[in-house]
């Protein structure tokens, strides 16, 4: 089975988001699996390509609306069964980011009709589009058609964001006019990339079942509800997994020690030199809740601030880790400012600190306003950190309360306090913590079954295309 995946970032080479943890190890699994994939990504002045042999694989010239471009593709071979293929063009991906710029509808059709190109000379029997970026890709398959007849599959990691343009952006997509309609690239007037992907792919997944239901609902839809649920049996749900040899606490390099479920206590070594990182005094006793992410709206800061603030009386340390949004950043600095050696903050993305804090913390907050699957939470459980989750998209797949963690119901500052208040009282029951500890540490967050169902819908839908 040849499958051709495509996204616009890919671990370890560049990374926004969860995105690039998922195309960095689904296609690896898949390729385990005995799938042979060929994965596509732009080719960014700022990705780290490591030792990586990249060889030039050649060009294509995709037709634009306005002419031919060129692309300029590099290949390399990842591991057997997996090769990847970065797609150059310098006025598109030589800049300082990958994305934030006016032009980004642009740059990603270009990126989506050159993976295209590549679908037609590698001649997969899927081809798989990730979010916005590539949401055109299902599109041309569908409407250029491609020598091989490939199924199409879109999978929706963030409904948030759509690709969305004014009607004249179309023209960008280099689709017959024909095709922007209400039933195609066309959505109340305006241009919008990620709902072109989900009318035209054969089959559209969400990264956690919980997730593919909510985003038929007006509350977590983002407007796009009702074109989702027009294709309810279209819709899968199949929940992401992580990436074990990245995230292992026997074996991770970054970490002050290694550990196991027959040796958590060295986790204690990793709480201190995590707390050491964040300038903050190590105390056996006192329980320390971590957040790792990006601060923006969706992940909750706002009542996890909140929450805090109204714990500070309570023995317990808070640690926090990642960048956003200044508005969130500056609340946090503020709250670390006002109460030194209480809350440590770094408002920086870091791989290695966040090692660190998902080896170190006793706790991990994820209270999401909304959240499609999560992988904090399941990094935190292989290390035995006991997430505390709202009851939302794939945390509420993942987590279980009280076998492998705490959950909350309610977007609001009280029910996360209360939550907190429930792990402060699991801490101070030590049986009690520490079978839940390594019950979640048990849990299995490998991508083994979910590879299982990508390839069942894969070949499901080669049947009904052949
Ligand atoms: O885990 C990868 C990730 C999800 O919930 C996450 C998100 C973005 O918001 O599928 O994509």
């Amino acid at each position: 089975m040849r499958v051709l995946f495509a996204a616009a970032e890919v671990n370890p080479f560049i990374k926004v988001g969860g995105l690039a943890d998922v195309a960095g190890s689904l296609p690896k699994a898949l390729a385990e699996a005995g799938c042979d994939v060929h994965l596509v990504m732009p080719h960014y002045a700022t990705a780290s390509w490591g030792q990586l042999p990249m060889r030039q694989w050649g060009s294509v010239y995709p037709p634009m609306g306005y002419g031919r471009e060129e692309a300029e593709v590099f290949s390399a071979q990842l591991s057997p069964g997996l090769t990847l293929y970065a797609v150059a063009n310098g006025a598109y991906f030589s800049r300082e980011r990958p994305y934030g710029f006016p032009d980004d509808l642009r740059r990603f059709a270009f990126f989506s009709k050159a993976a295209y190109e590549i679908a037609r000379l590698v001649e997969p029997d899927t081809v798989h589009a990730n979010d916005w970026h590539t949401g055109l890709l299902p599109a041309y398959v569908k409407v250029f058609g491609c020598p091989c007849n490939p199924n199409t599959v879109i999978t929706i990691h963030n409904l948030a964001f759509q690709g969305v343009g004014a009607w004249e952006d179309f023209v960008y997509s280099s689709l017959p006019w024909t095709e922007f309609n209400p039933d195609g690239a066309e959505f109340f007037g305006r241009f919008n990339m990620l709902k072109t992907g989900l009318v035209y792919s054969d089959a559209i997944t969400a990264v956690s079942p919980t997730y593919a239901r909510e985003i038929q609902t007006e509350e977590f839809g983002e407007g796009l509800h009702e074109v989702i649920a027009a294709r309810a049996e279209r819709v899968h749900g199949i929940l992401n997994g992580i990436d074990y040899e990245e995230w292992d606490p026997a074996a991770d390099k970054h970490i002050k020690a290694q550990f196991d479920v027959e040796s958590l206590e060295r986790k204690e070594a990793n709480k201190a030199a995590m707390l050491a990182e964040f300038g903050l005094e190590h105390r056996h006793e006192t329980p320390v809740f971590a957040f790792v992410g990006r601060l923006y709206e969706q992940k909750g800061v706002d009542i996890m601030v909140d929450s805090i603030e109204g714990l500070l009386r309570e023995d317990a340390q808070f640690v926090i880790l990642g960048q956003g949004s200044p508005q969130y950043e500056g609340a946090l600095r503020r709250l670390a400012e006002a109460n030194p050696g209480k809350v440590g903050v770094k408002l920086m993305f870091s791989n290695f600190l966040a090692h660190m804090v998902y080896a170190g913390a006793d706790f991990f907050l994820m209270p999401s306003r909304f959240e499609p699957c999560g992988l904090g939470q399941m990094i935190a459980m292989r290390y035995g950190t006991i997430p505390i989750v709202r009851a939302v998209g794939g945390l509420r797949d993942s987590v279980q309360e009280p076998e492998t963690g705490i959950v909350f119901w309610d977007y609001t500052e009280r029910d996360l306090r209360h939550a907190i208040h429930r792990a402060l009282a699991l801490w101070r029951d030590s049986e009690g913590l520490l079978a839940r500890r390594i019950r979640a540490m048990n849990a299995d967050f490998s991508w083994g079954k979910s590879t299982q169902e990508y390839m069942k819908l894969y070949r499901l839908l080669s049947q009904e295309v052949k």
